[in-house]
C-alpha cells in the first residue's frame, strides 16, 4: 500500500463500531482510539483466487493475507473491502471468528468456500448443510475463515478490484488487482516477502496456474511460487 495514501486513523465510522461492538470486538466510537493491535502494514495481501473456469471447482475463492511482523495478530473485527476499480460497488466482509489470528510469518486464507462440493448459491450451500446429522461440509484444510454468509455466492469475488484490509477502520493494506485468472491465482512473486509496499507493484504479481491436474490451487497459506518459475 502506498504509505502516502494511508489514513492511519482511529475508527471514524460509528456504524462500523456499533457492528463490531455487537460482536464483542472492542472498537470504541471516535474519538476513543480503536484497540486493535494490527497496524498499518502489519498484514499484506499476497494472493487472490477468483472464479474459476471450471464451474465445479471445489477449492474456493479466497484472499491470502500474510503477517510479516514478529507478533501474533488477531483478525477478529478485521474487514476485507472489495470495490470496483472506479470505487463503486464496495462490499465488505467482517471477520467474526474471535479466535482467528495469524502467526508471525504466517498467512490466513479467507474466502468463499461454500462452493466446495458444488454449491454455487447460498441456497445450494444451505442444502449442503442439511445433512441428517446436522454436520456442515468441511472447509478445505487451508481455509481459515469462510465469509460465504456475507456474500452473493452467485457472483463471486470481483474479477478486478481495489482490495483493502482494515482493522477497526484503519487501512492496513491496499492492493489493486485488474484481472483475476479463471485458472489458478493472482500471486505476489514468491521472491518478494509479504510486504504492504512491495505488493503495490503490479509487475511483481503473476498468475499461478501450476498443478492444473489438481485444479490449479495456487499456494493457499503457503509461500508463493516465484513468478516465471516452471509451470507458472
Ligand atoms: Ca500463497
Amino acid at each position: 500500500m502506498d504509505r502516502t495514501s494511508r489514513g492511519g486513523r482511529a475508527v471514524t465510522n460509528p456504524r462500523a463500531c456499533v457492528a463490531l461492538a455487537a460482536l464483542g470486538v472492542v472498537c470504541a466510537r471516535d474519538p476513543i482510539p480503536c484497540v486493535s493491535p494490527v497496524g498499518i502494514g502489519d498484514l499484506a495481501v499476497t494472493e487472490v483466487r477468483g472464479r474459476q473456469a471450471d464451474a465445479g471447482d471445489p477449492l474456493g475463492q479466497w484472499v491470502e493475507v500474510c503477517n510479516p511482523t514478529a507478533a501474533r495478530l488477531p483478525l477478529a473485527g478485521g474487514v476485507l473491502s472489495f470495490a470496483r476499480l472506479d470505487g463503486s460497488g464496495e462490499r465488505q466482509v467482517l471477520v467474526r471468528d474471535r479466535a482467528l489470528a495469524v502467526d508471525p510469518g504466517g498467512c490466513a486464507v479467507l474466502g468463499l468456500f461454500f462452493g466446495a462440493g458444488g454449491a454455487t448459491t447460498a441456497d445450494d450451500a444451505g442444502d449442503a448443510d442439511a445433512a441428517p446429522d446436522g454436520t456442515v461440509p468441511p472447509l478445505p484444510p487451508y481455509a481459515d475463515h469462510d465469509f460465504s454468509d456475507q456474500w452473493d455466492l452467485a457472483s463471486g469475488l470481483y474479477d478486478a478490484a481495489v482490495l483493502e484490509v482494515r482493522a477497526c477502520g484503519r487501512v492496513v493494506d491496499r492492493v489493486v488487482y485488474r484481472d483475476l485468472p479463471d485458472r489458478g491465482t493472482w500471486s505476489l512473486d514468491g521472491r518478494v516477502g509479504p510486504d504492504d509496499e512491495a505488493n503495490d507493484d503490479e509487475a511483481r504479481w503473476c498468475v499461478d496456474a501450476g498443478e492444473p491436474d489438481q485444479g490449479s490451487p495456487g499456494t493457499p497459506g503457503e509461500r508463493n511460487r516465484e513468478c516465471g518459475a516452471p509451470g507458472n
